[in-house]
């Protein structure tokens, strides 16, 4: 008796899971058909991210604080990347700042590493170091070697 007891509710537990399952499969049947599937195509810099950006700012409440904050730090470490690639080119093709606070601002600027926290904002030193760089007249002989190196659309 006690065996039959047994066997009927495993039965019964494994018709639940099953129709568990089958709910499942049709949930995710119909969630599918609602779905719609884009393939953007098109060269680097051509605006792929920038509509899925769109999309989400529209259709999906935006972003939440913690991925603004994340964007944040993509933000700082491109600075710092293009920076870091501006000064390299500098080297590589033997191009001097002109002035001297350049030269400590170069110094300063290649051992600087972001911190990883987005919560800790740049050190102010940082601005003053990319704008005193960019500003440089050296940077214009720099600029005339572009195709010759790689430097983000966003840098200038
Ligand atoms: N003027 C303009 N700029 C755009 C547009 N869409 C994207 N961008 C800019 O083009 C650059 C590259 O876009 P991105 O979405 O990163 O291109 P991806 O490389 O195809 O992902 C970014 O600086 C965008 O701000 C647009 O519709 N109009
Ligand atoms: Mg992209």
């Amino acid at each position: 008796m006690g065996v039959c007891m047994s066997t009927s509710n495993e039965e019964d537990e494994q018709r639940k899971r099953s129709q568990m399952i089958d709910k499942k499969l049709d949930e995710d049947n119909r969630r599918l058909r609602k779905e719609c599937k884009i393939l953007l195509l098109g060269s680097g810099e051509s605006g792929k991210s920038t509509i899925v950006k769109q999309m989400k700012i529209i259709h999906q409440n935006g972003y939440t604080a913690e991925e603004l904050g994340l964007y944040r730090l993509t933000i700082y470490k491109n600075l710092i990347d293009c920076a870091k690639a501006l000064i390299s080119a500098m080297e590589h093709f033997e191009i001097q700042p002109e002035r001297e606070a350049v030269k400590e601002y170069i110094t300063y600027l290649a051992s600087y590493q972001v911190d990883p926290d987005p919560n800790t904002p740049l050190e102010p030193k940082v601005g003053d170091a990319v704008t005193s760089i960019w500003r440089d007249p050296s940077v214009k002989l720099v600029m005339e070697h572009q195709s010759e190196f790689y430097l983000m659309d966003s840098a200038p």
